[in-house]
């Protein structure tokens, strides 16, 4: 047989943002665990494009690092004995303390069937809701924002309405970096209709901004102000339409009344947001006249102490203007996992009951008792992320399973969420990864299967249940999650009631649930997807992407919510919230002088435990890093290359320093990514203060006040290596996965013994090793490469101040079996042969192109725009997703 006769061509989703790009993968079962992946042509998410961290998914399904089998105790087990053990543990703590003593800790990341099981076991049968999610921390303040407002967490819009307006405003989005596909969609309308205005709003120049016609460098946190400012400037400007407020709405006037007493005009609310006042009138101006508006919002409005009341400022707007459930207009929060949606329609929240209901409404939580066959359901909300995790550091609860989540590392004063699993008697933790920072804490290690592997939906952010499909047979012993919780949920007496043979079992009774007693008296609710009820094996194979609503009466599902400007209020209009914006909790002070802002970076997912695996992906962005502005890295002593010590009141870390005037002055920004697995102190979430918003619990990640100092190392060194060292002792120490090669960054403030004889020890038994040196005491510098029988093995650089050589050329000698004679000449000296240039820092993952010969090409060929860089370079031709950043190259027009 060839190799072509065993290819497949198998259609599946993206695991990493809500976008929820379609993939083609092809797999070819002679080959074992290989994929090539494209985007789908044909799903109308992507239409065929996918950016640069979904086009690297085939690097990351490796074995390597996977968690093969489950472990108790760090003993390798069967999974009788694994599963009996979580079973036993649970039923003993629940005998001795009751439900409440038990928690369940998930996620975004789940596949709604996954994520389906785990809240019917434990809401309705262990009975407690003790059960919260990471979407917690993602976007709990959007779904109280839309429950408020619509009587329902209902997402009105749909992709196509962002090419359908003529206003988009961006706010506490990086839309370029986090959610790349959309954000192609709307360059790409933007060329098409040149009338299109963007408006970003963010206190960071983004590369989100490239694509602006107006930045508002907003103070962090004044989002609030700046929305109810928009709202009297629209009453005051004859700008509301009054008819579909009479229509449809209620409780105008005390909304109204509120944005005015807070923000009665243009100079107050520019003065407070940080913004001139021409500035925030452009806005406002064309906020008034534009019809066709969508508003979206992500992090930078959610993770806030006021989270729920910006986004009740924002969906304000909309209703005063009528635009929503029109094509091209409505308040779209843009979530940000994969699952985000499908997590709030099985009730993931520990607010929420299955199928958009309540827990806090009796009749709800009848129906859904009804529906389980349960008696044991749980009758009050549980505890929210933050207070769960205090919780098990007070020691009242005393077991907690964690499900594809890594709180050690995202919760905010994450040292606190680490103790507290040390302290805690039973930390059960199901992950595809073997060392995470949450793993290495477990008790119990259950090995989940995981994308590629597993099977069933998930929901993107324009409501569209995509199907994920399995291209390899799980790894090692590895199961799904559904499978793995309805194996302890039938061991703790509940077989009638887990007795699930497949993900499609599950979707079924997933969407019967749905329609189950919807639309009694007249009061619907917005998640029904009962035409699945009774979908066939064989039709949920094939089912194809499709927005919910989707029922009998509307089987291909729903664009657009609220078309009707019918609510789910029992008024069956939408609600108006009065907002009395707040500044963040804590607020700078001379010993934490900045805000610390924290997010995303364009070529990693979260906690990195698969992006990570990619050398591509690690190019872009190697080490974790702090931007300031240029007059504060003035204040405080520190240059470019340097490294800093970061402090708050909850804990501190040491980043790179990048001095940049897209910082404003007084606040940092730090990336999330970082865990203890890639670097010695570079955990952000260490420090983000653990201030919750009231309504939605969800922390607000983005203004901690810290400090930042100069770390002065006594030596620098960067390391190249074929294969993991241990070098665990060094102070900073940051590992940067390569094609070849590991990267290490290290520094120390105590001396190391000798870098001789350390590298001597690396030698070994090998044969013929060759180590060559140069060495300046007084300067601090030492170099040094090691050579096994022609091949280069290790290269290390020691310096007494940063920077270090830059490491591009010699990265590439690891690819090589043998380096030649003038290789090895200029080796310690890190200049490449004559010929072989250095291209710098990876910009384009997908052709591989550098800075330095982007910013060569510009100089030697006058290039004029970024479709002349493609054409030159091919840059940018790929996924796109460095566009933004290729504009950046080129002179200012
Ligand atoms: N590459 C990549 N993409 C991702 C992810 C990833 O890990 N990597 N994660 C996914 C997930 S789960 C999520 S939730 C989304 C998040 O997507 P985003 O919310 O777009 O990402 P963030 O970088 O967290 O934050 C967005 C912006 O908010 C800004 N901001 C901070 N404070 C304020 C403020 O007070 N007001 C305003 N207006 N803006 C502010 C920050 O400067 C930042 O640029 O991304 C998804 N996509
Ligand atoms: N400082 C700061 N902190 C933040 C944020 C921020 O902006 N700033 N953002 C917050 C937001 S929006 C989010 S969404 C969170 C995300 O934070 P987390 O969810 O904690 O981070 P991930 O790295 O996505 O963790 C997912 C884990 O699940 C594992 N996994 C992947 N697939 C599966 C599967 O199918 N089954 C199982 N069992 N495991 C699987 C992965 O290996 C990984 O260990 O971080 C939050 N924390
Ligand atoms: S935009 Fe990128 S990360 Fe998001 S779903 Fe599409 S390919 Fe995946
Ligand atoms: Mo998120």
């Amino acid at each position: 047989m060839t190799a072509a006769m065993n290819e497949k061509t198998i259609k599946t989703t993206c695991p990493y943002c809500g976008v929820g790009c379609g993939i083609v993968a092809t797999v070819d079962d002679a080959i074992g665990h290989q994929v090539t992946i494209q985007g789908d042509p044909d799903h109308p998410s992507n239409f065929g494009k996918l950016c640069s961290k979904g086009s690297a998914l085939g690097d990351t399904v490796s074995t390597e690092n996977r968690l093969l089998h489950p472990e108790v105790h760090c003993i390798p087990c069967d999974w009788n004995t694994a599963l009996d053990t979580v079973a036993d543990g649970l039923t003993s703590v629940i005998r001795q303390y009751g439900p409440d003593a038990i928690a369940f800790y998930v996620s975004g990341q789940l596949l709604t069937e996954d994520y389906y099981v785990v809240n019917k076991f434990m809401k309705g049968f262990i009975g407690s809701a003790n059960i919260d999610t990471n979407s917690r921390l993602c976007m709990s303040s959007a779904v109280t924002g839309y429950k408020r407002a619509f009587g329902a967490d209902a997402v009105p819009c749909s992709y196509e309405d962002l090419e359908a307006a003529e206003l988009i405003v961006l706010t506490g989005s990086n839309t370029a970096w986090c959610h790349p596909i959309v954000f192609q969609r709307i360059r790409k309308a933007k060329e098409n209709n040149p009338a299109l205005k963007i408006v970003v709003i963010d206190p960071r120049r983004t590369a989100t901004c490239d694509s602006a016609d107006l930045h508002l460098t907003i103070k962090p946190g004044m989002d609030g102000l700046l929305f109810n400012g928009l709202l009297t400037y629209l009453a005051q400007t004859d700008a509301l339409d009054n008819d579909y407020i009479a229509a449809h709405t209620q409780d105008f006037e005390w909304a109204l009344q509120s944005a005015r007493n807070t923000a009665g005009n243009i100079e107050i609310v520019a003065q407070d947001c940080g913004l001139s006042s021409a500035d925030v009138e452009k806005f406002y101006g064309w906020y008034a006249k534009t019809a066709k508006t969508v508003t979206v919002y992500s992090q930078g409005v959610n993770q806030s102490s006021s989270g729920s009341d910006k986004c009740n400022a924002i969906i304000n707007c909309h209703l005063a203007t009528g635009r929503i459930g029109k094509p091209g207009m409505g308040p779209f929060s843009f979530t940000g996992q994969p699952n985000a949606m499908g997590g709030r329609e099985v009730g993931g929240l520990a607010n929420t009951l299955a199928a958009h209901m309540e827990l806090d409404n009796p009749e709800h939580i009848d129906r859904v008792a009804r529906f389980w066959q349960t008696d044991r359901i749980a009758t009050r909300p549980g505890l929210k992320a933050v207070e769960l995790f205090d919780a098990i550091d007070a020691g009242t609860i005393k077991a907690v399973w964690i499900i594809a989540t890594n709180p050690v590392v995202t919760l905010p004063d994450a040292d606190k969420v680490k103790n507290a699993l040390k302290r805690c008697n039973l930390v059960i933790v199901s992950d595809c990864i073997k060392n995470t920072d949450t793993v290495d804490l477990a008790h119990i290690r259950l090995p989940a299967a995981g994308w590629s592997e597993k099977a069933g939906t998930v929901t993107n952010m324009e409501r569209r249940i995509s199907r994920q499909r399995p291209l390899f047979p799980f790894s090692g012993l590895a199961k799904p999650d559904w499978w793995i919780i309805s194996q302890v949920a039938a061991r703790m007496g509940f077989k009638h009631a887990f007795d699930y043979r497949s993900s499609a079992d599950i979707f079924r009774e997933h969407a019967a649930l749905s329609g189950f007693e919807n639309n009694l008296e007249g009061q619907p609710r917005d998640f029904d997807i009962s035409a699945f009820a009774d979908l066939t094996e064989d039709a949920y194979d094939r089912l194809q992407p499709v927005q919910w609503p989707v029922t009998k009466k509307n089987p291909n599902g729903t664009e657009r919510l609220f078309t009707d400007g019918k609510f789910y209020t029992a008024s069956r209009k939408a609600r108006f919230i009065a907002i009395r914006p707040r500044a963040p909790v804590n607020k700078p002070d001379p010993n934490y002088p900045f805000t610390l802002n924290t997010g995303r970076l364009r070529d990693q997912w979260h906690t990195m435990t698969r992006t990570g695996l990619s050398a591509k992906l690690n190019a872009h962005k190697p080490e974790p890093f702090v931007e300031i502005h240029p007059l504060d890295a003035a204040r405080y002593h520190l240059q470019t290359h340097d490294l800093a010590t970061i402090s708050s009141l909850w804990g501190n870390m040491i980043a790179r320093v990048v001095i940049t005037e897209n910082q404003q002055p007084g606040s940092l920004f730090v990336p999330m990514h970082w865990t203890a697995q890639f670097s010695s102190r570079g955990r952000v979430g260490a420090l983000v203060n653990p201030v919750i918003d009231p309504h939605s619990g969800q922390p607000e990640s983005k203004q901690t006040p810290a400090a930042i100092t100069p770390y002065r190392a006594l030596w620098y060194a960067m390391l190249l290596t074929r294969s993991p060292l241990m070098l665990d002792d060094i102070e900073y120490r940051v590992t940067v996965k390569g094609n070849d090669f590991i990267r290490y960054e290290l520094a120390d403030r105590t001396p190391f013994p000798s870098w001789r004889d350390w590298l001597k020890s690396l030698s070994g038994e090998s044969n013929n090793p060759h180590c060559l040196e140069y060495s300046d005491p007084e300067r601090g510098v030492y170099r040094s490469a090691l050579i096994i029988d022609g091949r280069l093995e290790v290269c290390l650089f020691v310096s007494s101040t940063p920077p270090l050589p830059e490491t591009g050329w010699l990265e590439t000698l690891f690819a090589q079996p043998q380096i030649n004679k003038e290789e090895r000449l200029r080796l310690l000296s890190a200049l490449p042969p004559e010929g072989q240039e250095d291209c710098g820092r990876l910009v384009c993952s997908c052709f591989n192109v550098g800075e330095k010969s982007i910013a060569k090409a510009i100089r030697e060929f006058n290039l004029a725009n970024v479709e002349q860089i493609g054409q030159q370079l091919s840059a940018g031709k790929g996924c796109g997703s460095c566009l933004p950043e290729l504009k950046r190259f080129l002179p200012r027009q």
